[in-house]
């Protein structure tokens, strides 16, 4: 053994390389991701590819029509199995609960507020949603936001938004709604928080399974990866999205249905309650678990089956017959 001391100076630094989405909410995310890893492994480099998705290129047609199998995570997922990155920053509700084989999830960071807010067109700026007049246009393309709002103020109508997150505020601004629902979490990181009218409580809004958390996803079984990522991975976080994600998977089918959640952890004791809501919001069906953080994935599992017996399945099955 020999010479040690003079390769330090000399080697390239192994670069890992990030893949993300391009618009400007992903980037965030992604950049984010960077960052901290950078800070933490200085010795490594780290170099991001962004590409588009199909969710990004078919801006036409609803999202609930186009189906969410993979719509804005495919084409990165190829990249990685392609050994062209080695890991994807997602925001975690739109990576589905069942990944392609040779994938995992590779970690789940701090979780921002999971809810939902209300952004108001200037005009209505002393209403709230209840104070809206009869008819007022609110834009969203989530069947969980539209049921759930649907089900409470039957008085606003609801016009589908698609594009990305400055595309829909400038829709607004230009006239064509009354107000639009967004996550929290995402004008939070777009530093857009001040454009937030009302926060919708949980009694109103269930937010969607991972909302508000990133998820970064690599190759299965890839320790090098794993390793770096675990320095982003948040316990409470994690135990409370793996929680939703089984109660999700368990759920869905080959379609898009409004679902909505929320978690709790407190001492170990996790609290999932979930819905499921038909799509004209007359019919929610709604419970809630509790049980060891340890048992996350199968107390949202139990609470599927829970919901199923209670009369999900009937909403489930209607839904699935329309779509076809
Ligand atoms: C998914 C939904 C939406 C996004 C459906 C839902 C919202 C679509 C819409 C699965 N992905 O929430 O019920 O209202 O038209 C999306 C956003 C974020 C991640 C934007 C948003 C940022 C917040 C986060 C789009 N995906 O919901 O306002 O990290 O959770």
């Amino acid at each position: 053994m020999q010479s040690t001391a003079s390769s330090t100076v000399s080697t390239p630094k192994r670069t890992i390389r990030i893949v993300s989405r391009k618009s400007q909410l992903a980037l965030i995310q992604t950049h984010w991701v960077r960052d901290e890893l950078q800070r933490h492994f200085p010795e490594l480099a780290f170099e991001v590819v962004t590409m588009d998705t199909q969710g990004d290129k078919v801006l036409d047609v609803s999202l609930s029509k186009i189906g969410d199998k993979g719509l804005f995570t495919q084409e990165l997922e190829d990249s990685m199995l392609r050994g062209d990155s080695d890991f994807a920053v997602h925001s975690l509700k739109d990576l589905p609960t069942r990944l392609p084989q040779g994938l995992m999830l590779g970690c789940v960071t701090k979780r921002e507020d999971p809810a939902d807010a209300l952004v108001m067109h200037e005009k209505n700026k002393d209403k709230t949603l209840a104070t809206l007049p009869e008819g007022a246009v609110i834009g969203t393309s989530s069947l969980r936001r539209l049921a759930q709002l649907r089900h409470h103020y039957p008085h606003l109508t609801f016009k589908d938004i698609r594009g990305n997150l400055n595309t829909r505020l400038r829709k607004l601004d230009e006239g064509g709604y009354d107000g639009i629902i967004l996550a929290v979490a995402g004008l939070q990181r777009m530093d857009m928080g001040d454009r937030i009218h009302e926060i919708l409580p949980a009694d109103i809004s269930l937010h969607a399974v991972g909302q508000g958390a990133l998820g970064i996803e690599c190759r299965a079984g890839d320790e090098e990866i794993l390793a770096l990522l675990s320095v982003l991975s948040d316990a409470p976080t994690t135990a409370r999205c793996l929680a939703e994600r089984a109660f999700l998977r368990e759920l869905e089918g080959g379609c898009q249905v409004p679902i909505g959640v929320n978690t709790v952890l407190e001492d170990d004791t996790l609290t999932l309650t979930g819905l499921v809501a038909s799509l004209d919001g007359q019919r929610v069906i709604q419970n809630t678990v509790q049980g060891p953080a340890q048992t996350a994935d199968d107390l949202g599992t139990q609470l599927a089956k829970q919901l199923r017996a209670e009369g999900a399945q009937v909403i489930l099955d209607e839904i699935t017959a329309e779509s076809r």
